[in-house]
Protein backbone atom coordinates (compact mmCIF):
# COMPACT_ATOMS: atom_id res chain seq x y z
CA UNK A 1 0.00 0.00 0.00
CA UNK A 2 1.48 3.21 -0.71
CA UNK A 3 -1.65 5.62 -0.59
CA UNK A 4 -2.32 7.46 2.99
CA UNK A 5 -6.02 7.07 4.30
CA UNK A 6 -8.59 9.84 2.93
CA UNK A 7 -8.39 12.80 5.18
CA UNK A 8 -4.81 12.26 5.99
CA UNK A 9 -3.31 15.45 7.31
CA UNK A 10 0.05 16.75 5.58
CA UNK A 11 1.72 19.76 7.58
CA UNK A 12 4.70 21.47 8.36
CA UNK A 13 5.51 22.88 11.84
CA UNK A 14 7.33 26.16 13.53
CA UNK A 15 7.51 27.36 17.55
CA UNK A 16 6.93 30.64 18.38
CA UNK A 17 10.89 31.88 19.63
CA UNK A 18 12.22 29.89 16.90
CA UNK A 19 10.94 31.46 14.23
CA UNK A 20 8.91 34.83 15.70
CA UNK A 21 11.93 37.32 16.81
CA UNK A 22 12.62 39.31 19.66
CA UNK A 23 10.82 37.35 22.06
CA UNK A 24 11.95 39.71 24.83
CA UNK A 25 9.55 38.76 28.10
CA UNK A 26 10.69 34.99 27.54
CA UNK A 27 13.09 33.27 29.88
CA UNK A 28 15.85 32.46 27.30
CA UNK A 29 15.87 35.51 26.18
CA UNK A 30 17.77 36.74 29.04
CA UNK A 31 19.68 33.39 28.86
CA UNK A 32 20.31 34.25 25.20
CA UNK A 33 22.19 37.50 25.84
CA UNK A 34 23.86 37.49 29.10
CA UNK A 35 27.54 37.37 29.13
CA UNK A 36 28.50 33.51 28.92
CA UNK A 37 25.64 32.16 27.49
CA UNK A 38 24.95 28.46 27.47
CA UNK A 39 23.68 29.37 23.60
CA UNK A 40 25.94 29.39 20.68
CA UNK A 41 23.95 32.52 19.96
CA UNK A 42 20.64 34.79 20.58
CA UNK A 43 17.80 33.80 18.45
CA UNK A 44 17.29 38.06 18.09
CA UNK A 45 14.99 38.64 15.04
CA UNK A 46 14.66 34.69 14.05
CA UNK A 47 12.56 34.74 10.46
CA UNK A 48 10.70 37.72 11.73
CA UNK A 49 7.82 35.33 11.72
CA UNK A 50 6.14 37.34 13.42
CA UNK A 51 5.46 39.74 11.04
CA UNK A 52 5.85 37.57 8.16
CA UNK A 53 3.01 34.58 8.98
CA UNK A 54 0.66 35.80 6.32
CA UNK A 55 3.32 35.25 3.34
CA UNK A 56 4.73 31.83 5.00
CA UNK A 57 1.30 30.66 5.87
CA UNK A 58 0.63 31.21 1.89
CA UNK A 59 4.23 29.50 0.85
CA UNK A 60 3.17 26.18 2.95
CA UNK A 61 -0.02 26.19 1.52
CA UNK A 62 1.52 26.55 -2.15
CA UNK A 63 3.81 23.99 -1.18
CA UNK A 64 0.96 21.48 -0.75
CA UNK A 65 0.45 21.37 2.77
CA UNK A 66 -3.05 21.68 4.52
CA UNK A 67 -2.00 21.92 8.42
CA UNK A 68 -0.03 24.34 9.77
CA UNK A 69 1.49 23.63 14.01
CA UNK A 70 2.71 26.28 15.46
CA UNK A 71 2.78 27.97 19.08
CA UNK A 72 1.31 30.86 20.73
CA UNK A 73 4.27 32.48 22.72
CA UNK A 74 2.90 32.88 26.57
CA UNK A 75 5.82 35.34 27.33
CA UNK A 76 3.76 37.31 24.88
CA UNK A 77 0.53 37.07 26.28
CA UNK A 78 1.25 37.32 29.93
CA UNK A 79 4.41 39.24 29.78
CA UNK A 80 3.84 40.35 33.75
CA UNK A 81 2.00 37.89 35.76
CA UNK A 82 -1.61 38.65 35.65
CA UNK A 83 -1.58 40.76 32.86
CA UNK A 84 -2.67 39.13 30.10
CA UNK A 85 -2.04 40.86 26.69
CA UNK A 86 -4.99 41.73 24.38
CA UNK A 87 -2.89 43.11 21.78
CA UNK A 88 -1.00 39.51 21.54
CA UNK A 89 -3.89 37.90 21.51
CA UNK A 90 -5.56 40.07 18.79
CA UNK A 91 -1.96 38.94 17.13
CA UNK A 92 -2.44 35.01 17.70
CA UNK A 93 -5.74 35.62 16.54
CA UNK A 94 -4.85 37.14 13.05
CA UNK A 95 -2.78 34.73 12.64
CA UNK A 96 -4.89 31.49 13.13
CA UNK A 97 -7.83 33.56 10.79
CA UNK A 98 -5.00 33.73 8.00
CA UNK A 99 -4.75 29.95 8.10
CA UNK A 100 -8.55 29.86 7.52
CA UNK A 101 -8.36 32.58 5.08
CA UNK A 102 -5.98 30.38 3.21
CA UNK A 103 -7.58 27.32 3.87
CA UNK A 104 -5.04 25.71 6.08
CA UNK A 105 -6.20 23.89 9.13
CA UNK A 106 -4.44 25.80 12.41
CA UNK A 107 -2.70 23.63 15.02
CA UNK A 108 -2.34 25.59 18.13
CA UNK A 109 0.48 24.71 20.57
CA UNK A 110 0.38 26.73 23.97
CA UNK A 111 3.60 25.91 25.32
CA UNK A 112 6.52 25.13 23.08
CA UNK A 113 9.66 25.20 25.30
CA UNK A 114 9.58 29.10 26.40
CA UNK A 115 8.36 30.74 29.02
CA UNK A 116 7.52 34.14 30.65
CA UNK A 117 10.79 35.41 32.44
CA UNK A 118 8.25 35.82 35.82
CA UNK A 119 7.35 32.38 35.42
CA UNK A 120 10.93 30.85 35.27
CA UNK A 121 12.10 33.03 37.79
CA UNK A 122 9.74 32.14 40.28
CA UNK A 123 10.34 28.12 39.96
CA UNK A 124 9.31 27.33 36.27
CA UNK A 125 7.44 24.13 36.22
CA UNK A 126 9.12 23.10 39.60
CA UNK A 127 6.91 25.05 41.22
CA UNK A 128 3.48 23.10 42.21
CA UNK A 129 1.71 26.71 41.04
CA UNK A 130 2.74 25.73 37.74
CA UNK A 131 -0.10 23.48 36.87
CA UNK A 132 -2.25 26.73 38.12
CA UNK A 133 -0.46 29.17 36.24
CA UNK A 134 -0.46 27.41 33.13
CA UNK A 135 -3.98 26.64 33.14
CA UNK A 136 -5.16 29.95 34.14
CA UNK A 137 -3.30 31.04 30.72
CA UNK A 138 -4.70 28.41 28.69
CA UNK A 139 -8.29 29.27 30.03
CA UNK A 140 -7.28 33.12 28.63
CA UNK A 141 -5.94 32.53 25.81
CA UNK A 142 -8.79 29.44 25.41
CA UNK A 143 -11.38 31.99 25.40
CA UNK A 144 -9.76 34.07 22.95
CA UNK A 145 -8.88 32.02 20.70
CA UNK A 146 -10.35 28.63 20.85
CA UNK A 147 -13.32 29.29 18.37
CA UNK A 148 -10.84 29.09 15.58
CA UNK A 149 -8.73 26.06 16.74
CA UNK A 150 -8.71 22.78 14.80
CA UNK A 151 -5.86 21.60 16.75
CA UNK A 152 -4.76 22.14 20.31
CA UNK A 153 -1.45 20.99 21.79
CA UNK A 154 -1.50 22.13 25.04
CA UNK A 155 2.38 21.26 25.80
CA UNK A 156 5.10 20.47 23.02
CA UNK A 157 7.40 17.47 24.60
CA UNK A 158 6.86 17.56 28.21
CA UNK A 159 9.29 14.75 28.43
CA UNK A 160 11.87 16.90 27.47
CA UNK A 161 12.93 18.21 30.65
CA UNK A 162 12.90 14.49 32.30
CA UNK A 163 14.93 13.44 29.38
CA UNK A 164 17.64 16.29 29.70
CA UNK A 165 18.02 15.67 32.74
CA UNK A 166 18.77 12.18 32.89
CA UNK A 167 21.41 12.70 29.97
CA UNK A 168 22.94 14.87 32.24
CA UNK A 169 22.96 12.54 34.88
CA UNK A 170 24.40 10.00 32.86
CA UNK A 171 27.29 12.83 31.64
CA UNK A 172 28.17 14.30 34.45
CA UNK A 173 29.41 17.37 35.33
CA UNK A 174 32.35 17.20 32.29
CA UNK A 175 29.16 17.24 29.85
CA UNK A 176 28.98 21.19 30.52
CA UNK A 177 27.15 20.77 34.05
CA UNK A 178 29.40 23.55 35.52
CA UNK A 179 28.52 26.23 33.11
CA UNK A 180 24.54 25.36 33.30
CA UNK A 181 24.78 25.71 37.16
CA UNK A 182 26.54 29.22 36.66
CA UNK A 183 24.43 30.33 33.65
CA UNK A 184 21.01 29.53 36.12
CA UNK A 185 22.65 31.39 38.99
CA UNK A 186 23.17 34.55 36.61
CA UNK A 187 20.08 34.54 35.31
CA UNK A 188 18.47 34.43 38.71
CA UNK A 189 20.38 37.19 39.76
CA UNK A 190 20.03 39.34 36.88
CA UNK A 191 16.08 38.75 36.62
CA UNK A 192 15.90 39.81 40.37
CA UNK A 193 14.55 36.68 41.65
CA UNK A 194 15.93 34.14 44.34
CA UNK A 195 18.97 32.20 43.90
CA UNK A 196 18.29 28.53 42.86
CA UNK A 197 14.78 29.25 41.79
CA UNK A 198 15.71 30.28 38.13
CA UNK A 199 14.10 27.02 36.12
CA UNK A 200 14.26 27.11 32.18
CA UNK A 201 12.47 24.13 30.69
CA UNK A 202 15.30 22.64 28.50
CA UNK A 203 18.12 23.18 31.88
CA UNK A 204 16.38 22.56 35.02
CA UNK A 205 15.68 19.42 37.10
CA UNK A 206 13.23 17.37 35.31
CA UNK A 207 12.47 15.07 37.89
CA UNK A 208 10.78 18.20 40.24
CA UNK A 209 9.17 19.84 36.86
CA UNK A 210 7.65 16.15 35.25
CA UNK A 211 4.79 15.63 37.94
CA UNK A 212 3.87 19.42 37.46
CA UNK A 213 3.94 19.14 33.99
CA UNK A 214 1.74 15.74 34.18
CA UNK A 215 -0.39 17.74 35.90
CA UNK A 216 -0.33 20.59 33.72
CA UNK A 217 -1.53 18.85 30.71
CA UNK A 218 -4.32 17.00 32.43
CA UNK A 219 -5.69 20.54 33.76
CA UNK A 220 -5.09 22.10 30.54
CA UNK A 221 -6.90 19.48 28.54
CA UNK A 222 -9.50 19.89 30.49
CA UNK A 223 -10.08 24.00 30.41
CA UNK A 224 -9.07 23.69 26.92
CA UNK A 225 -11.71 20.75 25.85
CA UNK A 226 -14.76 22.83 26.20
CA UNK A 227 -13.26 25.98 24.54
CA UNK A 228 -11.65 24.79 21.41
CA UNK A 229 -13.15 23.76 18.03
CA UNK A 230 -11.34 20.40 17.74
CA UNK A 231 -8.94 17.85 18.93
CA UNK A 232 -6.92 18.38 22.17
CA UNK A 233 -3.97 16.52 22.99
CA UNK A 234 -0.32 16.93 23.86
CA UNK A 235 3.12 15.93 22.20
CA UNK A 236 5.74 13.50 23.47
CA UNK A 237 9.62 13.67 22.20
CA UNK A 238 10.33 10.30 21.70
CA UNK A 239 13.34 8.56 20.93
CA UNK A 240 13.48 4.42 19.76
CA UNK A 241 14.97 3.07 22.68
CA UNK A 242 16.94 -0.38 21.80
CA UNK A 243 19.18 -2.41 24.06
CA UNK A 244 22.24 -4.33 22.28
CA UNK A 245 22.94 -7.23 24.51
CA UNK A 246 23.21 -6.58 28.29
CA UNK A 247 21.24 -3.33 28.09
CA UNK A 248 17.73 -4.22 28.56
CA UNK A 249 17.38 -3.24 32.22
CA UNK A 250 18.70 0.39 31.10
CA UNK A 251 16.64 0.42 28.17
CA UNK A 252 13.49 -0.36 29.97
CA UNK A 253 14.10 2.15 32.45
CA UNK A 254 14.53 4.86 29.90
CA UNK A 255 11.25 4.11 28.20
CA UNK A 256 9.59 4.15 31.27
CA UNK A 257 10.95 7.47 32.52
CA UNK A 258 10.98 9.54 29.41
CA UNK A 259 8.41 7.57 27.33
CA UNK A 260 5.88 5.51 28.68
CA UNK A 261 5.02 7.14 31.91
CA UNK A 262 3.30 10.34 29.73
CA UNK A 263 2.01 8.07 27.15
CA UNK A 264 0.21 6.39 29.79
CA UNK A 265 -0.84 9.64 31.56
CA UNK A 266 -2.57 10.87 28.50
CA UNK A 267 -5.11 7.32 28.15
CA UNK A 268 -8.48 8.94 26.84
CA UNK A 269 -6.90 12.01 25.37
CA UNK A 270 -7.96 12.92 21.70
CA UNK A 271 -4.97 12.36 19.81
CA UNK A 272 -1.10 11.79 20.77
CA UNK A 273 1.16 13.81 18.74
CA UNK A 274 4.51 11.97 17.85
CA UNK A 275 7.65 13.99 17.67
CA UNK A 276 10.74 11.62 16.49
CA UNK A 277 13.76 12.27 15.20
CA UNK A 278 16.66 8.86 15.78
CA UNK A 279 17.09 5.90 18.48
CA UNK A 280 19.04 5.79 20.99
CA UNK A 281 20.74 2.16 21.93
CA UNK A 282 21.72 1.71 25.56
CA UNK A 283 24.34 -1.43 26.20
CA UNK A 284 25.36 -2.64 30.03
CA UNK A 285 26.76 0.27 31.38
CA UNK A 286 24.68 3.53 29.61
CA UNK A 287 23.81 5.09 25.99
CA UNK A 288 26.25 3.66 23.38
CA UNK A 289 27.59 5.72 20.49
CA UNK A 290 26.68 6.28 17.06
CA UNK A 291 27.51 2.84 15.87
CA UNK A 292 30.83 3.27 13.60
CA UNK A 293 30.53 4.32 9.94
CA UNK A 294 26.92 5.61 10.54
CA UNK A 295 26.02 8.31 9.41
CA UNK A 296 25.11 12.00 11.08
CA UNK A 297 22.99 14.42 11.19
CA UNK A 298 23.62 17.63 12.30
CA UNK A 299 22.54 17.70 15.83
CA UNK A 300 25.19 14.35 15.66
CA UNK A 301 21.90 11.83 16.22
CA UNK A 302 22.31 8.62 14.44
CA UNK A 303 20.48 8.71 10.74
CA UNK A 304 17.78 6.22 11.69
CA UNK A 305 14.00 7.19 10.07
CA UNK A 306 12.74 3.43 11.17
CA UNK A 307 12.21 5.49 14.58
CA UNK A 308 9.15 7.02 13.20
CA UNK A 309 7.40 3.25 13.10
CA UNK A 310 8.72 2.14 16.39
CA UNK A 311 7.38 5.25 18.19
CA UNK A 312 4.13 4.98 16.28
CA UNK A 313 3.49 2.08 17.45
CA UNK A 314 4.87 2.13 21.35
CA UNK A 315 2.49 5.72 21.07
CA UNK A 316 -0.41 4.05 20.15
CA UNK A 317 -0.28 0.75 22.33
CA UNK A 318 0.60 2.69 25.63
CA UNK A 319 -1.73 5.50 25.31
CA UNK A 320 -4.61 4.46 23.24
CA UNK A 321 -5.14 7.46 21.41
CA UNK A 322 -4.39 8.06 17.52
CA UNK A 323 -1.28 9.51 16.42
CA UNK A 324 -0.45 12.40 14.63
CA UNK A 325 3.11 12.84 13.48
CA UNK A 326 3.25 15.88 15.16
CA UNK A 327 7.05 16.63 14.28
CA UNK A 328 9.87 14.52 12.41
CA UNK A 329 12.52 15.86 9.99
CA UNK A 330 16.39 16.03 10.27
CA UNK A 331 19.01 18.66 10.54
CA UNK A 332 21.40 18.17 7.80
CA UNK A 333 22.81 20.83 4.81
CA UNK A 334 22.16 18.23 2.38
CA UNK A 335 18.76 18.79 0.91
CA UNK A 336 18.96 15.28 -0.79
CA UNK A 337 19.72 13.08 2.45
CA UNK A 338 16.26 15.23 4.25
CA UNK A 339 14.32 13.85 1.02
CA UNK A 340 15.73 10.18 2.19
CA UNK A 341 15.15 10.59 5.68
CA UNK A 342 11.58 11.90 4.76
CA UNK A 343 10.78 9.14 2.50
CA UNK A 344 11.84 6.21 4.35
CA UNK A 345 10.18 7.42 7.84
CA UNK A 346 7.24 7.62 5.84
CA UNK A 347 7.21 3.86 4.49
CA UNK A 348 7.34 3.55 8.18
CA UNK A 349 4.28 5.56 8.55
CA UNK A 350 2.41 3.14 5.47
CA UNK A 351 3.44 0.13 7.81
CA UNK A 352 2.16 0.89 10.35
CA UNK A 353 -1.41 2.11 9.04
CA UNK A 354 -1.26 -1.38 7.25
CA UNK A 355 -1.13 -2.78 10.49
CA UNK A 356 -4.20 -1.08 11.03
CA UNK A 357 -2.38 1.46 13.53
CA UNK A 358 -4.85 4.56 14.09
CA UNK A 359 -2.08 7.35 12.27
CA UNK A 360 -4.02 10.34 11.42
CA UNK A 361 -1.28 13.06 9.79
CA UNK A 362 2.16 13.63 9.03
CA UNK A 363 3.74 16.99 10.23
CA UNK A 364 7.28 17.74 9.34
CA UNK A 365 9.69 19.56 11.53
CA UNK A 366 10.34 22.41 9.80
CA UNK A 367 8.67 24.59 7.89
CA UNK A 368 11.87 27.21 8.11
CA UNK A 369 15.67 27.06 9.09
CA UNK A 370 15.09 28.54 12.20
CA UNK A 371 16.83 29.08 15.92
CA UNK A 372 17.49 25.09 17.35
CA UNK A 373 17.79 26.32 20.91
CA UNK A 374 21.42 25.95 22.57
CA UNK A 375 23.04 24.98 18.76
CA UNK A 376 21.93 28.53 17.63
CA UNK A 377 21.24 29.00 13.51
CA UNK A 378 23.51 26.21 12.66
CA UNK A 379 21.19 22.68 12.05
CA UNK A 380 18.89 23.55 8.99
CA UNK A 381 16.01 21.36 9.65
CA UNK A 382 13.73 23.81 7.03
CA UNK A 383 12.24 22.33 3.78
CA UNK A 384 12.41 26.00 3.44
CA UNK A 385 16.13 28.01 3.37
CA UNK A 386 15.95 31.38 5.24
CA UNK A 387 18.32 34.33 4.51
CA UNK A 388 18.84 35.68 7.78
CA UNK A 389 20.40 39.18 6.56
CA UNK A 390 17.22 39.52 3.93
CA UNK A 391 14.27 37.57 5.43
CA UNK A 392 14.10 35.94 1.94
CA UNK A 393 12.44 32.28 1.62
CA UNK A 394 13.80 30.21 -0.36
CA UNK A 395 12.18 26.58 -0.55
CA UNK A 396 13.98 23.66 -1.04
CA UNK A 397 13.87 20.49 -3.23
CA UNK A 398 12.43 19.02 -0.11
CA UNK A 399 9.62 21.66 -0.26
CA UNK A 400 8.42 20.43 -3.35
CA UNK A 401 9.05 16.94 -3.32
CA UNK A 402 7.05 16.33 0.35
CA UNK A 403 4.71 18.85 -1.25
CA UNK A 404 3.78 16.69 -4.07
CA UNK A 405 3.39 13.62 -1.86
CA UNK A 406 1.10 15.75 0.49
CA UNK A 407 -1.14 16.50 -2.64
CA UNK A 408 -1.35 13.23 -4.23
CA UNK A 409 -1.59 11.77 -0.50
CA UNK A 410 0.64 8.99 -1.68
CA UNK A 411 4.56 7.72 -1.55
O1 LIG B 1 13.65 22.32 17.16
C1 LIG B 1 13.19 21.29 17.96
C2 LIG B 1 11.78 21.58 18.44
O2 LIG B 1 11.68 22.81 19.10
C3 LIG B 1 11.31 20.51 19.39
N1 LIG B 1 11.50 19.19 18.83
C4 LIG B 1 12.77 18.89 18.24
C5 LIG B 1 13.17 19.97 17.24
C6 LIG B 1 14.50 19.63 16.56
O3 LIG B 1 15.52 19.45 17.48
Amino acid sequence: MRRFPDGFLWGTATAAHQVEGANTSSDLWLMEMMKDSVFAEPSGDACDHYHRYPSDIALLKALGFGVYRFSIEWARIEPEEGFFSAAALDHYRRMIASCLAQGVVPMVTFHHFTAPLWFTRDGGWEDARSVGRFARYCERAGKALGDLVDYACTINEANVPIMVTMMREAVGVAGGGGKRVRALAEAARLSGGEAGRFAPYLSGDGHAATPNLIAAHRKAYGVLKPLAKGPVGMTVALNDFQADDGGEALRDMANKAINEQFLESLKGDDFVGVQTYTRVRFGKSGVLPVPDGAERTQMGYEFYPEALEATIRQAARVSGCPVIVTENGIGTEDDTRRIAYTRRALDGVLRALADGVDVRGYIHWSLLDNYEWLEGYRPKFGLVEVDRATQLRKPKPSAYWLGEVAKANQL
